[in-house]
């Protein structure tokens, strides 16, 4: 019999959910960068583990924030969490934010999984006092310890997912690896190139929005999308002197979106004004997060 289910990826910012998830579908399906809170909505990632279908939700870190934005990225990841077969909790060993873990022991009564990521970067001896101290955290049904990055210990974590799975159906086609669509999965290619080449406030105060897509005969695609930015003066430090910055933006996403969709790629980005989206509910609605 065949199992599926959901599988809540939770954790604070930059703690590495979206790589872990990126190798449990051993596909890029969810964008990632060294700045925290690049994830902004629950993404789906789909894997398969011999008879089971993994259902992986990746979600916004959980943090404290002040913006509408902010609160509905962290409620993404509450609501993942309540409507999922299994949470995993993943903590970054080298800046463990322990309160937040403690506290989503305590709220997931139905039990949770740990994941202490990043084992690469810390001597032995202070991940086995990282790993007593969360021994005493309530309601772990399972410890792992694994680096996502280098794909280590993510096989015996997926393992071990599928036997918190019920038997079910697929509800996916065996091929499908993200729920999210094509046009949106682009803009995310070009937010993630945003988020390494541009610094301080400027990234968590964009989105990007998808604007035309048309396919040519020849097999081309040329993708139209508006950067959209909070203030007037933001608009000149995503151009760049001379406009190189969205240029270099440009380039770069475009190599990706051509070697994901193994076709040429034409890649129209301008900047386009709205003032503070961050606090509008249209805003939030176009990228698919809050209601
Ligand atoms: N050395 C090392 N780096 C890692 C590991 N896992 C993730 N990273 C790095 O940590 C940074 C954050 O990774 P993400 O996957 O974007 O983290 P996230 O938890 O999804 O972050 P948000 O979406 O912002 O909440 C990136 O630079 C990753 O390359 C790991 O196991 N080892
Ligand atoms: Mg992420």
């Amino acid at each position: 019999m065949r199992k599926c289910g959901f599988i809540a990826i939770l954790g604070a910012p930059n703690a590495g959910k979206s790589t872990l998830v990126n190798q449990l579908v051993g596909q890029k399906v969810s964008i990632v960068s060294p700045k925290v809170q690049t994830t902004r909505s629950r993404i789906m990632g789909i894997a398969i583990q011999g008879d089971c279908q993994l259902i992986l939700i990746d979600t916004p870190g959980i943090f404290e924030g002040k913006r509408k934005l902010d609160h509905a990225m962290v409620k993404e990841a509450f609501d993942a969490s309540a409507n999922s077969d299994a949470v995993v909790l993943v903590i970054d060993v080298t800046k463990p934010n322990l309160e937040l873990a403690h506290k989503l022991c305590e709220q997931h009564k139905k039990g949770l999984i740990l994941c202490l990521n990043k084992i690469d970067l810390i001597e032995k001896e202070n991940l086995l006092k990282l790993t007593s101290a969360v021994s005493a955290f309530k309601n772990i049904k399972a410890t792992f310890m694994i680096s996502a990055l280098r794909n280590d210990g993510v096989k015996d974590l997926a393992e071990h997912l599928c036997n918190e799975l019920p038997e079910s159906p697929w509800l996916f086609p065996e091929d499908q690896i993200t729920n999210i669509p094509m046009r949106s999965w682009a803009t995310e290619v070009t937010r993630e190139q945003i988020f390494l080449t541009l610094h301080q406030e400027i990234p968590y105060n964009i989105f990007v929005e998808s604007e035309s897509w048309e396919e040519f005969e020849n097999g081309s695609v040329k993708i139209s999308q508006a950067i959209v930015v909070a203030k007037n003066n933001h608009k000149g430090i995503v151009l760049g002197k001379g406009g190189q910055t969205l240029k270099k933006i440009g380039q770069t996403a475009r190599h990706e979106l051509e070697s994901q969709l193994e076709r040429r790629v034409h890649l129209k980005l301008f900047v386009k004004v709205e003032e503070d989206w961050q606090e509008k509910s249209w805003a939030l609605r176009a990228f698919g997060i809050g209601t």
